[in-house]
């Protein structure tokens, strides 16, 4: 297999698929060595296999706005690789979302979900409906109506969503409502991230953010480095980001700056509890602003329009946004002003120059398919406990979470430790992820 082969034929036929050839090439290039080792996954062409989805759904989604317009968007569910489980993965609602974004979602899901050492097999789904400035009503009828089409596609053996960007635990909850009157079936394990009185796991909802601190241990502690007293900042201000905030406080750091679409906080004196709390108000609002938190707290954040987390100096990087939210300019400008370690939340959070720069210029540097596979661990968690009828405690949870995550690091350890004994977590984390999917569908035969 010649990556440079591979992805000239995929550019051929995906000409503009942006993030797919982005997260295909990242994968192929760190995989190719070992990949020429085993004759047996050429002759099956895995690879060639590997980068197409299993299938995609596409179909329109027609909802009416409260002002009684009709308003049309279009949804999608790509099933990509079911090799060592059922297709799962999340949801994404953002006026962006199309066919690239989703299948370097869903491809990336595959490996991410093959290193939480549970059986799932890697999808990803959406819209590109805007939640931005939607009315709790207009979400909710546009959450029915996407599962109007959605539910023939899913169930709990076949298919499972959960959250991303954008979906979160209201509209987990208006889609189980609507799957549920469709099927006529209480299914509870056909969606992840449910509420935890209807078959959700307790931590579900904190567990990326739990589960990326998780992992940051493990690489500071295998740097011989602490966390205690160092300055993180963290963009974004979603789901992950609460999560992450929640527990690099309780773990001794210091938050000193989140970020939204329209500028960054920076918070001298660190995050408090408080202000994460807010941190939910500000995205139950679909205001998508960060500059509501200086409002809310003007003495603790102050707001600078236009800029990102990392501008603030700190000691470690989470990106816990977007992809490719972290351009190399920002990696520079990190580095200068004394960052050390980044370790990537968000899905492809770092652009490739961005990644290159950390590795050759000092910087630790993780991948999300690595730091934050502890979210749809804990949705295989969740399957777990729907499919026994019970649900475990938070401490039952928290210590299969921790497992989880130091297990990821073990592994990309295992794969990624290079001749001078440093830790290539990019490698790592692919050869890992790569190496369990190709082994499953050599065994599974040519389908
Ligand atoms: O990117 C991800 O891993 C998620 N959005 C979570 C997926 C899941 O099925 O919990």
């Amino acid at each position: 297999m010649k990556t440079q082969d591979i992805m000239a034929r995929l550019q051929a036929k995906y000409p503009g698929e942006k993030e797919y050839l982005q997260a295909v090439q990242e994968v192929l290039e760190s995989v190719e060595e070992v990949y020429n080792q085993h004759p047996e996954f050429e002759k099956a062409k895995i690879v060639e296999r590997m980068v197409e989805p299993d299938r995609i759904f596409t179909f329109r989604v027609t909802w009416v706005d409260d002002q009684g317009e009709v308003q049309t968007n279009t949804g999608y569910r790509i099933q990509f690789n079911s090799a060592i489980g059922p297709y799962k993965g999340g949801l994404r609602f953002h006026r962006m979302v199309n066919p690239s974004m989703l299948k370097f979602l869903g491809f990336e899901q595959t490996f991410k979900n093959a290193l939480t050492t549970l059986p799932m097999g890697g999808a990803k789904g959406g819209s590109d409906f805007d939640p931005k400035g939607k009315t709790d009503a207009e979400i909710m009828r546009f959450c029915q109506a996407f599962m109007l089409e959605l539910w023939q596609c899913i169930g709990p053996d076949q298919d499972i969503p959960a959250g991303d960007v954008g979906v979160g635990g209201r509209e987990i909850g208006f889609l189980y409502g609507m799957y549920k009157k469709l099927a006529r079936e209480y299914n509870t394990g056909v969606l992840t991230g449910k509420g935890s009185t209807w078959g959700g796991s307790i931590l579900r909802p904190e567990a990326t953010g739990f589960g990326a601190l998780y992992f940051t241990q493990n690489l500071l502690h295998h740097a011989g480095k602490d966390i205690q007293g160092c300055k993180v900042a963290v963009s974004g201000f979603g789901n992950v980001a609460w999560g992450a905030c929640i527990k690099a406080l309780e773990l001794g750091a210091k938050v000193v700056a989140i970020s939204g679409p329209d500028g960054v906080c920076a918070i001298p004196d660190g995050i408090t509890k408080e202000m994460i709390d807010y941190m939910l108000v500000m995205r139950a609002s679909n205001r998508d602003r960060v500059e509501d938190m200086a409002t809310r707290f003007p003495d603790k954040a102050q707001f600078t329009a236009g800029k990102k987390a990392w501008s603030v100096p700190c000691d470690i990087a989470l990106p816990c946004a977007f992809q490719n939210e972290l351009s190399e300019d920002d990696a520079k400008e990190l580095k200068a002003n004394g960052c050390w370690c980044c370790c990537e939340v968000s899905n492809m959070g770092c652009q490739p120059g961005a990644i290159h720069y950390f590795q050759h210029n000092g910087v630790l540097f993780a991948p999300g398919k690595a730091v934050n596979a502890g979210g749809v661990a804990t949705s295989g968690l969740e399957m777990t406990q729907n499919a026994e009828h019970i649900s475990w405690s938070g401490k039952e949870v928290d210590e299969k979470l921790h497992f989880i995550m130091k297990s990821i690091h073990e592994q990309c350890v295992k794969f990624g430790t290079q001749p001078d004994g440093s830790v290539d977590y990019v490698k790592g984390a692919n050869i890992a992820g790569f190496m369990k999917v190709a082994q499953a569908m050599l065994e599974q035969g040519t389908i």
